[in-house]
């Protein structure tokens, strides 16, 4: 496909030097967690179960981290250490972890109950602690089971160095200033799908029917949104010519989503051991509708450019996102930035963070923001509005992107698959060791369409999260290596060869823990090879120039055939880590793995580990000068909800959309780049 011939096209052999580590001033060691404390910022969440606000989407009980969801910003600079508490005031166990951030000298500060830690139990106090080493978007979300999709998230916003390279000048040579300031402004948003179920409610509902499940009730942003219900007629005709493909003379459902018994879609061997009668009308069929808010975030055309970071914290849905009338210039993923690239249209994959500017330079008024489902499962939005001061409220702007995720203009979609590091950043040229990894249904339990394997043998137990020894707690000489647990040794290179089988090759959003990697290669077919460098030989393409930098790479969609990709890093951050779908229901369903990086310098947890003994250091974030970045900081709460017009149980269609019969052209070039996330491809 043209997505291989691009990589054809960059693939060259450098000679690449080895990645610095880098070496944060005040770095916290393992030994002693409270010996760090001092000088470490004290940043606390308190943790509680209850209801969520109706006035902002569809309400229900959920996880509230001080009163909100989402969490509180976090705000650091590069060479700052937090001390971060977390008061346990829910009736449930937990364990947070801390997306993206390395925890180079803390492996005990991941948050991953069963690998780094045990969980934290209800009415307890727990502190974590570690250095911020890179600067960009991150966040804090629950790792245990499924609690992120009960609302536990917030964001982690990490300065630069004052003599970092920013590649601002690349974007508007004649507006550095302006866009550095608007940079440290930067505005984290969450998109994330939000159920009328908790996690464990709807695993529970998956499993008892037997289903792969992917129907969910709405998308919000910053916990803002609301369940539409538009007719069989509208949903038809925002979707994807693609999906009467899978549908075969069968019609999407009321959600919007392939019928529970699309054979295309759970796999025709799995149909005649499902229970449908164990699926609850809504689950599927029935659209209640809500009527919640839309976030408004208002900006000033003074400004002259907004920055934006959207976090993808959704349980099932990879996301599209476009703002009427205004292009993006992406400068950061995953925390990294890259060579900027000009776009329409960007999809946030789940635990992915893309930051982007928008140029303040249009009419004052308020501009759609738009946030598709990018996958064929459902034809769902979610809606925001960006709000021009002085702008009296007035719609404007072109829309370029349909309730459905087709483009209604022209449009130049983000290749992540092209996003380049910048400054430029290496992986050596040759790996030291390589596992093969086959993404596929779990082949040992053959009967159960819920569950999966990363390995291609087993599939990882949700259960360990609750009782066993945690990994790095263990001796890891007594840790066998196994399918589930890899392990490496120090300073080696590493490639991740991960293969997901056809027929049906969905994309999988797979985050890794710890350092990141390059995505170094992907590709449509087979890949028969257990190494590299055998599949360089037999001219497969690979860019080892310039390859995304990354924490999470989503595998390319295809039909017919598998697909892979290759991830490549270096061990220089001894622990026990976990490599693992995004999609909360591939990985509660067994997708994953355990890594120990560097069993032959494996750390041990301090004595103190989790002891509660916060320092007084102060955030050098910019402009901060408190010692907690409080949730009502530069770049958070700065939003407002439109009215609320109450609670409505009726189903309605967006009045956005009764009018315009929107054209059904496939973006085929999107297709063909693996650019568009299809959940289900064709
Ligand atoms: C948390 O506890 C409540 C009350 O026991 C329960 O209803 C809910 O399902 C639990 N949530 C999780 C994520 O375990
Ligand atoms: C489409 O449906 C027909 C029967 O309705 C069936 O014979 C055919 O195999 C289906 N095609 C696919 C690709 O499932
Ligand atoms: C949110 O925005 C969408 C799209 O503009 C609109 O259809 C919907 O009515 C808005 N919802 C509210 C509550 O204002
Ligand atoms: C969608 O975008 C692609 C790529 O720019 C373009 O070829 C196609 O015509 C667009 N579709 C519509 C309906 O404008
Ligand atoms: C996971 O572990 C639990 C507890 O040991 C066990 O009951 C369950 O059968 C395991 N599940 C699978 C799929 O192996
Ligand atoms: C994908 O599969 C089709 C047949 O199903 C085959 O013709 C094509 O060559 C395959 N593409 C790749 C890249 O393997
Ligand atoms: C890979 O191996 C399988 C099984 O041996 C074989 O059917 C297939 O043709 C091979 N593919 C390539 C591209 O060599
Ligand atoms: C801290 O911030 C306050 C309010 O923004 C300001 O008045 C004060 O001068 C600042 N102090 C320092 C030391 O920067
Ligand atoms: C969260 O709430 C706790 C308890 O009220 C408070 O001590 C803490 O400072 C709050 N955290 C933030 C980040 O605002
Ligand atoms: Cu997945």
């Amino acid at each position: 496909m043209a997505f291989t011939r691009l990589f054809k096209a960059l693939a060259a052999i450098t000679l690449a030097s080895s990645i610095q580590s880098v070496a944060a001033g005040s770095s916290a060691s393992s030994d002693s967690v409270c010996a760090n404390a001092g000088k470490c910022v004290p940043f606390s969440i308190d943790l509680t179960w209850g209801p969520s606000d109706p006035s902002k989407a569809i309400s229900r009980n959920a996880i509230l981290t001080n009163g909100s969801l989402p969490g509180p910003p976090l705000k650091l600079k590069v060479g700052d250490c937090v001390d971060f508490t977390v008061h346990n005031n829910m009736p449930n166990v937990t364990g947070i972890h801390f997306h993206g951030i390395r925890q180079n000298g803390t492996p005990y500060s991941d948050g991953v109950p069963g690998v780094s830690q045990y969980v934290i139990q209800p009415g307890t106090i727990y502190q974590y602690q570690w250095t911020a080493e890179e600067s960009g978007t991150y966040f804090y979300h629950a790792h245990y089971k499924g609690q992120m999709a009960d609302g536990l998230y917030g964001a982690i916003i990490i300065a630069p160095a004052d003599d970092a390279k920013t590649p601002w000048g690349l974007i508007d040579s004649s507006a550095v200033a302006t866009l550095k300031a608007a940079s440290e402004k930067v505005e984290p948003v969450f998109v994330s799908d939000w159920n009328r179920r908790t996690f464990s409610e709807f695993f529970a509902v998956e499993q008892a029917a037997n289903i792969d499940g992917a129907c969910s009730d709405s998308i919000v942003i910053n916990g803002y949104g609301s369940q539409y219900c538009p007719s069989a007629e509208f949903i038809a005709s925002q979707a994807s010519p693609l999906a009467a493909l899978v549908l075969n003379g069968t019609s999407l459902t009321s959600k919007g989503c392939f019928p529970p018994n699309s054979p295309i879609t759970q796999g025709g061997q799995y149909l005649a051991f499902q229970n449908l009668a164990a699926l609850p009308d809504d689950f599927y069929n029935t659209c209640i509708g809500y009527k919640g808010a839309n976030y408004t975030t208002v900006v000033d055309a003074k400004d002259g450019y907004k920055a934006f970071s959207f976090i993808n914290s959704a349980s099932i849905p990879l996301v599209n996102i476009a703002i009427d009338s205004h292009k993006f210039w992406i400068y950061e993923v995953n925390g990294n930035y890259i060579q900027p690239q000009q776009v329409d249209q960007v999809v946030v994959a789940n635990g992915d963070r893309i930051s982007f500017f928008v140029k303040l330079d249009q009419t004052p008024g308020d501009y759609t923001i738009r946030v598709a489902n990018a996958g064929l499962n459902q034809v769902f939005s979610g809606f925001a509005v960006m709000s021009y001061k002085g702008g009296n409220d007035q719609v404007l702007g072109i829309e370029s992107l349909n309730y459905g995720n087709q483009n209604t203009t022209e449009i130049v979609p983000f290749n992540p698959a092209l996003a380049a590091p910048y400054p430029p950043n290496v992986p050596a040229t040759s790996a030291d060791r390589s596992f093969v990894l086959d993404i596929q249904k779990s082949p040992q339990q053959p009967t159960e369409a819920w569950a999966w394997t990363l390995s291609g043998i087993s599939s990882y137990n949700q259960t360990n999260d609750d009782g066993q020894v945690p990994l790095l707690f263990q001796d890891v000489s007594q840790i066998p290596a196994s399918d589930l647990i890899l392990e490496t040794l120090d300073n080696e290179w590493v490639d991740l060869i991960i293969k997901i089988s056809g027929p049906i090759a969905e994309p999988h959003p797979i985050h890794k823990h710890a350092n990141k990697f390059y995505m170094i290669g992907a590709g449509v077919g087979d890949f028969n090879f257990t190494n590299v460098a055998d599949a360089i030989t037999a001219g497969y393409p690979f860019n080892l120039q310039s390859p995304p930098y990354v924490d999470g790479f989503t595998s390319i969609p295809a039909n017919g055939n598998g697909t892979w990709m290759v991830f490549r890093y270096q061990v220089n951050t001894p622990g026990a880590w976990l490599l693992h779908c995004h999609i909360q229901n591939h990985f509660s369903g067994g997708m994953a793995v355990a890594i120990l990086d560097a069993v032959d310098n494996f750390p041990k947890p301090p004595s103190d580990v989790g002891h509660v003994c916060t320092g007084t250091g102060k955030s050098n974030y910019p402009g901060l000068n408190s010692t907690l970045s409080s949730g009502s900081g530069a770049g958070y709460g700065s939003g407002s909800s439109t009215n609320n017009e109450g609670v409505s149980t009726t189903s309605s269609t967006p009045a956005a959309y009764t009018g315009a019969a929107s054209s059904v052209t496939v973006s085929m070039t999107s297709l063909a780049l693996g650019l568009l996330a299809l959940a289900f491809a064709l």
